[in-house]
């Protein structure tokens, strides 16, 4: 067990030190357990597989608000008068969580990093200070920016919509802020550029065109593309399916929805998709399914790794502790060859009552620690390779015979009819379910 020795800045997290792999049987709750970033699984160490980001707004930025009271986290680096001097304490706090944790990414708004100023041109000076001095903290640092992307959201013009909104004043300033935080993005390096609908939908059809919503939004990510690529921005674009919060319908429900947009205007080749946990299951469905659905179309980007509760109906955004999510999650990125381009991104916060500054360290190592776990046992299970016989004898009907004329387009539904005359009542084939959800906790219990 190395106990690595921090060399770099102690300013906002003194009691901290670098976060350390020891294993199964510590006790720490400040060290990994399952995380061990060099280990190796299939072909690339766990750091390589998991691409792990820490998220600037939620850690940095949020204070424990909720819509009955103000904030119970005071943050060392809100100290001034004077915002921009907080965004740069707060840019080295960061980099000094950043560095302690271990996470070799990072996620931003715009306005995470930088304050709006008073005009356009005073928000861009702003955020191109901030940018510097980040280029400064991950060439001294190595840590890099998993995606940027733009708050139009927050502020008060937004409230009808950005790229959505009725006016096309809105949309303009959507498009300057959307101009500068690709600017920023491609400055450091980003992978991924983001965009997050947030209150890309509407509350009432009585004063909305959806269709014409709909078609500036596509305008809009067109626009966006083709200036990305212009300035030499080689990443991925991507969109983050959410079905319902802040807007009543959300454009961009789920990831099937944003799959037939994509397609639809013709933008599946720079676009895929960022799957949040929490909003899979606002939408109805399980973490794994919105991954499957990206999986099938060739167009899994990212991941924000979270998670709802049951028993709330908003995005409660809590920290991934389920290590059966995290298992039936990875199952998915393994089989798809990977996330590429892609991470894991803690789009997570502590809950209001959790006031000690370890509770941020603390949160993110049990989040990383699920994910690593949920990566060796999904690799496990696919190098067994139980589950994937399973699938492919289930479906071994269409591998032969009229099944795979079937398949290859070439049964008429007169020849399905004809076949279906001769062949008989189909015999009854188990689903088995039980049986693989049972070898899936084996497989957890031994690991
Ligand atoms: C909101 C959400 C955002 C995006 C980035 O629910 O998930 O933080 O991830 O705008
Ligand atoms: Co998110």
């Amino acid at each position: 067990m190395s106990r690595e020795v921090f060399t770099g800045d102690h300013t906002y997290f003194p009691e901290i030190n670098k976060i350390a792999y020891e294993g199964i049987e510590s006790d720490n709750p400040l060290a990994f357990k399952h995380y061990d970033a060099q280990t190796v699984i299939g072909n690339k160490t766990m750091e390589e597989h998991l691409r792990f980001a820490t998220c600037y707004w939620h850690s940095f930025c949020g204070n424990g608000a909720d819509p009955f009271g103000p904030g119970t986290h005071t943050h060392p680096w809100n100290n001034t008068n004077d915002s921009m001097s907080n965004a740069k304490n707060k840019l080295d706090a960061a980099f000094e969580f950043f560095s302690k944790l271990g996470t070799p990414y990072y996620c931003f708004h715009d306005r995470d990093m930088a304050p709006e100023g008073s005009s356009v041109s005073e928000s861009e000076n702003n955020l191109h200070t901030l940018v510097e001095l980040a280029r400064e903290r991950q060439r001294s640092t190595g840590i890099k920016l998993l995606w940027g992307t733009a708050n139009l959201f927050s502020h008060p013009r937004y409230m009808n919509g950005a790229a959505t909104n009725p006016n096309f004043e809105v949309l303009a300033h959507a498009g300057a802020q959307v101009k500068a935080a690709l600017d920023a993005t491609v400055a450091l390096g980003g992978e991924n550029y983001v965009f997050w609908g947030g209150r890309e939908g509407y509350t009432s059809l009585l004063n909305t065109n959806t269709q014409q919503e709909l078609d500036n939004f596509a305008q809009f990510l067109t626009m966006a593309r083709d200036y990305g690529r212009k300035i030499g921005f080689k990443g991925c674009f991507l969109i983050e399916p959410k079905p319902m919060e802040p807007m009543k319908h959300q454009y961009d429900f789920d990831a099937q929805t944003v799959i037939g947009f994509l397609r639809q205007h013709k933008l599946d080749g720079d676009f895929k998709l960022n799957i949040e946990a929490n909003h899979a299951t606002l939408a109805g469905h399980s973490f794994e399914h919105e991954l499957q659905m990206c999986a099938d179309a060739g167009l899994l980007g990212s991941i924000d790794a979270n998670r709802g509760d049951p028993q709330n109906g908003w995005d409660t955004d809590q920290f991934p502790v389920d290590i059966y999510d995290a298992v039936r999650g990875m199952l998915v990125v393994l089989e798809a060859g990977g996330l590429g381009n892609g991470g894991l991104n803690f789009d997570a916060k502590v809950r209001r009552e959790s006031t000690d500054a370890e509770d941020l360290f603390i949160g993110h190592v049990g989040a990383m620690d699920t994910f690593a776990y949920g990566l060796k046992v999904a690799s496990q299970l696919i190098d067994n390779g139980v589950l994937t016989k399973a699938k492919t004898s289930r479906y071994q009907s269409f591998s032969q015979g009229q099944g795979q004329k079937f398949s290859e387009g070439s049964l008429s539904l007169e020849q399905l009819q004809a076949y279906a005359q001769t062949a008989g009542e189909p015999k009854a084939y188990s689903g088995k379910q039980e049986s693989l959800e049972n070898i899936i906790n084996n497989f957890m219990l031994r690991a």
